[in-house]
């Protein structure tokens, strides 16, 4: 809980954002890091103890035994909370996937400007997982089949949605024994709203039952649907050279940033940037170009396949304006500050809003249209270079970090074997021989109740040094990014012996970004597919895996924890809990806490909690780790086992007179 004025360092971990921290206050202009200090969260609301469901309250249950005015428990009250938060963070995310089905549909009957179908083989592959025909039918074919399949998810009123073929097959069959197979993404949603209406749906546990499968709608849904249209689009990721932080602005430059979520529109802006009109154009504005780059998961998604570069996660999208260096904010939807406008009204920055869905009071709205995408990149464009003229004085923190994002699980599956062995089978041996101890998937926002950056980046370096092989996606990839974790063999010292030997044996970061929030759908199918690979049991719960979220603040955060769990993953989070109730009365709310832990652990084998503590954070991953290493009868973790082969070994063997080094290394080999 906030109390007073924090200083920079324990505002942000990152010393960009801490130097912008010292212009706002100079230049007497708040954030989203003074407004927490000033704004003490709701100690009920934010526990979960208050229900404004209806006109008879809000009701706040401070006391013990207390009820609303219509009797419903505190129990009651925090599932209905939940499943709330959840079904908003599903429908964010499959609203996005639907759309991008739309741009689909609309690519495969030729009515899109400026799109085309990137990645054939994808399209091939993941219209072969719902029995599409392929064969000596073109791509637009396959698209027009595939976009109408993928729509009609959305609106489908029973049976079962299609992405969830691709789970394991043990899993498909637990959740459909739970009745928990989403029948329709927009179905669930709407059921969570009309269960949590008052007077509906009264029992904790039904209630959650529910938010599984509206969090399957999501994770098995709208977010996998989301992913695989924006690769078969524009791309599979594979690694790419790009760079992060608030440095990637540059003076000489019109600074466009795409904040938001979808990837339409950003992909046609940087496709526009390189138009000889765009650039003739910004020329003759007296720039040297348009210098394009991204903040939140828009950044990610044309980071890891342009290497567009990354100016920041969720709390620099208010530092960036502050450099006084940018020209066009350009957004979308998802994880957009209000504060932005009223913040650009002190500097030259437009701040151009571009989804029907979102307007914000204040700002240009130009709409975008997927049938004249190009065209309206280009008057976005236009637009932030016309504004070049106005731009007063600027400051740039001079912080930028190379990174290599762009490990999508295909490219993970080639990496690991090239182009005829490729394969999850070194990964799997990896983990087998105790070389990996496990794997964590860390994720999700910054919040700028904790200091910025630094949870994601402390448990991510823990883990490191435990051995632990760290998969990146969101906020929490980009916080990484800034650290430097996620180039090639950056820091590689700081990583215990086994991974080390991985990584320098595979060439690949210890840290890998798997790209935006609703990729983390690709973490699901790397799990399957390390299931499928055999060797670590036969569903994704006996995979030594966690999934943190250290810096959660928003629901479609809830709804990723939800499917991750329901996928059979312990997923921790960091920061507050949503149903912790008054530390003096824990009893009272312990129905929900208890069930989405060890109740939701004894059917899906994945549980939730929410770990203030970062070292409990760490401790428990760890224990989850070593707990499902031992179930699977695995060797128990020993790093004292590895760290002398690979280049370790050759360094050793370097530092050595050349005539010692065969006997040495014979000598090594008999350890
Ligand atoms: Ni996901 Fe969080 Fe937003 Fe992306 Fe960042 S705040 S839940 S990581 S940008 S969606």
């Amino acid at each position: 809980m906030a109390k007073g004025k924090r200083s920079y360092e324990e505002q942000s971990s990152d010393p960009a954002a801490q130097e912008m921290l010292i212009r706002a206050d100079e230049l007497g202009i708040g954030t989203a890091f003074s407004r927490a200090d000033e704004m003490v969260p709701c100690n009920i609301g934010g526990a979960g103890m208050c229900c404004k469901q209806c006109g008879m309250g809000p009701c706040r249950l401070t006391k013990d035994g207390q009820v609303g005015v219509c009797g419903a428990t505190i129990d009651t009250i925090q599932a209905r909370n939940l499943l709330r938060a959840i079904a908003a963070g599903s429908a964010s995310h499959s609203d996005h996937g639907r759309d991008m089905a739309f741009t689909l549909k609309a690519v495969a009957e030729g009515t899109a400007e400026g799109y085309a179908i990137r990645d054939v083989a994808k399209l091939r592959n993941v219209a072969t997982y719902y029995n599409i025909p392929i064969e000596k039918r073109s791509p637009l074919e396959i698209a027009n089949d595939l976009a109408d399949l993928y729509i009609a998810q959305f609106g489908q009123q029973r049976g079962e949605v299609v992405p969830i073929r691709r789970a394991p097959a043990k899993r498909q069959q637990l959740w459909r024994e739970q009745g928990v197979v989403p029948r329709g993404v927009d179905r669930e949603v709407v059921e969570a709203l009309h269960r949590t209406h008052i007077g509906d749906d009264q029992d904790a546990k039904h209630i959650l039952n529910h938010a599984i499968r509206t969090g399957l709608a999501d994770g098995w849904g709208g977010s996998m649907i989301a992913t695989d249209i924006a690769d078969i689009l524009f791309g599979t990721p594979a690694p790419i050279l790009g760079q992060a932080n608030l440095g990637v602005l540059k003076d000489d430059m019109v600074n466009v940033i795409v904040h938001g979520h979808e990837p339409t529109l950003s992909q046609m802006i940087v496709a526009a940037t390189q138009d000889p009109e765009i650039i003739e154009y910004a020329r003759q504005a007296g720039a040297k170009g348009v210098n394009l780059s991204g903040i939140c998961c828009t950044a990610n998604e044309i980071l890891m396949r342009q290497g567009i570069p990354a100016a920041g996660n969720f709390l620099h999208q208010e530092l960036a304006i502050l450099t006084g260096a940018v020209e066009a904010m350009v957004v979308d939807v998802q994880c957009i500050m209000q504060a932005l406008v009223n913040l650009a009204t002190n500097f030259h920055t437009k701040v151009i809003t571009t989804s029907p869905k979102v307007r914000i009071t204040g700002a240009t709205h130009i709409e975008f249209d997927e049938h004249k995408a190009l065209s309206v990149a280009k008057q976005i464009l236009k637009t932030a270079i016309d504004n070049f003229k106005n731009r007063g004085s600027t400051h740039i923190p001079n912080f930028r970090t190379d990174l290599v994002p762009g490990f999508s699980h295909e490219y993970i599956n080639y990496m690991l074997g090239g182009t005829y062995r490729a394969s999850f089978r070194p990964l799997n041996d990896a983990i087998i021989s105790g070389r990996i101890r496990g794997v964590a998937a860390i994720v999700g926002c910054n919040n700028p109740r904790s200091k910025q950056d630094y949870l994601h980046n402390l448990v991510t370096q823990e883990l490191l040094k435990q051995d632990v092989l760290v998969v990146e996606t969101g906020c929490g990839a980009i916080a990484a990014a800034k650290l430097g974790l996620l180039l090639g063999e950056a820091g590689l010292e700081k990583v215990g012996p086994g991974l080390r030997e991985i990584c320098e044996t595979v060439g690949i970061p210890p840290v890998l970004h798997m790209g935006s929030c609703v990729d983390n759908t690709r973490i699901l199918t790397v799990l399957t597919q390390m299931v499928e690979e055999g060797g670590l049991g036969d569903d994704i719960d006996q995979i030594p895996a966690v999934g943190l979220a250290p810096e959660w603040m928003s629901e479609k955060a809830l709804a990723i924890a939800t499917y991750c769990v329901a996928s059979g993953a312990y997923v921790i989070f960091g920061g507050a809990s949503p149903i912790s109730g008054m530390p003096d009365r824990v009893s009272d709310s312990d129905e929900v806490l208890h069930y989405i832990s060890e109740g939701w652990e004894k059917i899906y084998g994945g549980k939730l909690e929410f770990v203030a503590d970062p070292k409990e954070m760490i401790q428990r991953t760890l224990d989850h780790i070593d707990k499902k290493r031992a179930a699977l009868g695995l060797t128990p973790y020993d790093p004292a086992r590895f760290g002398r082969s690979g280049d370790a070994l050759m360094e050793e063997l370097e530092a050595l007179p050349f005539a010692d080094r065969k006997a040495a290394l014979y000598g090594m080999a008999n350890n």
